[in-house]
């Protein structure tokens, strides 16, 4: 009967039209719940990524580094974070001493449940990975390697405030200051341990009672071309974690950027937040061996610049970021 299949296709019609441009409805893991999940725009993350390297590099003890801290406490306001800023002074490999902030905005923040979201948002002082030494001794725009972590995570606060769908959890944007400080092998100094991630070896060691159920570190999240492999430490300190959230992106359809790859271990913030906090927390971060070293060939270098930047990369991250959350 001919009417009858005009008035399912009617039926049908209505009900994809009713459908919200801004979410897609998607199953947990269990597939026992339907939830609706805001888009991850990326042209709005690259937008930030762009703001933060106009200030200029922000090395520590700068203008530039001061002023990008500044805007970024004032956009977590503007996306209703509750912030809480961590004021400290580091002194680095070569004896000098730096102002420093690492800066939290916190969505929800009396829900027992919570998520830390982190990533640094200082940049390298150096190029060091440059074969010219001159070149290696002018600060990067670091628009992958800081920048796009931040970015992404700017992104995800404006979208939960901008979406009717609130996630039923407590979210952490922690953004680690000093973390590229690191002695470059040029130094002719003696030797520094631990040299690196400054920002979260004081935050681990004076967090007070924070504390979350686990945590995602970002650092490098903007490449062309990028894959992010399961990293060493993350493995070792937050295995589950690690699996949900490559499960993650493989159901949002990002597994060929999600590789199920288990590679060497690094040292990065999510070291010290694992080892110090004993919170336990991944690291999505680019992984290119192509020429023998862990980082893209973009890593510490000049090219480290807008240029470089995919969003198709940050909608990666930033989309599996998002399911992530609501799925919670
Ligand atoms: C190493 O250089 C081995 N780790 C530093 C991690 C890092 C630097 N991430 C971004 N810049
Ligand atoms: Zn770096």
């Amino acid at each position: 009967m001919k009417f009858k299949y005009a008035v399912i296709l009617l039926c049908f019609l209505l009900f994809s039209c009713k459908k919200s441009n801004e979410t897609k409805k998607i199953t947990n893991e269990n597939a026992q719940i339907v939830v609706s999940i805001p888009n991850f725009n990326a042209d709005s993350a690259f937008g930030y990524i762009a703001t933060q390297v106009g200030f200029g590099p922000r090395v520590p003890s700068t203008k530039g580094h001061v002023q990008c801290g500044d805007y970024l406490i004032k956009l977590f306001e503007k996306y209703g974070c509750q912030l809480e800023i961590q004021s400290f002074s580091m002194t680095t490999f070569d004896d000098k001493s730096h102002k420093c902030r690492n800066i939290m905005g916190k969505i929800n923040p009396n829900a027992t449940k919570r998520i830390l979201l982190a990533s640094h948002w200082d940049s390298r002082p150096f190029a060091d990975q440059e074969k010219d030494m001159k070149t290696q001794k002018v600060p990067i725009d670091g628009a992958n390697d800081g920048a796009s972590g931040v970015g992404v995570l700017i992104e995800i606060a404006r979208t939960i405030q901008n979406s009717s769908q609130k996630p039923n959890i407590g979210i952490d944007f922690l953004l680690f200051d000093i973390e590229d400080y690191g002695q470059p092998e040029f130094s002719d100094l003696p030797e520094r341990q631990n040299s690196w991630c400054l920002g979260s070896q004081y935050w681990a060691a004076n967090k007070g009672n924070y504390t979350a159920n686990y945590g995602v570190l970002l650092d490098m999240v903007g490449g062309k071309n990028a894959t992010f492999a399961q990293e060493g430490t993350s493995i070792y300190f937050a295995n589950d974690i690690v699996q949900k959230v490559w499960n993650t992106a493989a159901r949002a359809g990002y597994s060929h950027i999600f590789i199920n790859q288990q590679v060497d271990q690094i040292t990065d913030d999510h070291v010290f937040v694992n080892s110090i906090a004993k919170i336990p927390m991944v690291d999505i971060i680019e992984y290119d061996n192509s020429d023998g070293v862990f980082f893209a060939n973009t890593w510490h270098t000049q090219n480290d610049n807008l240029q470089n930047i995919d969003k198709s990369t940050l909608k990666a991250v930033g989309q599996t970021l998002l399911n992530l959350i609501y799925l919670e």
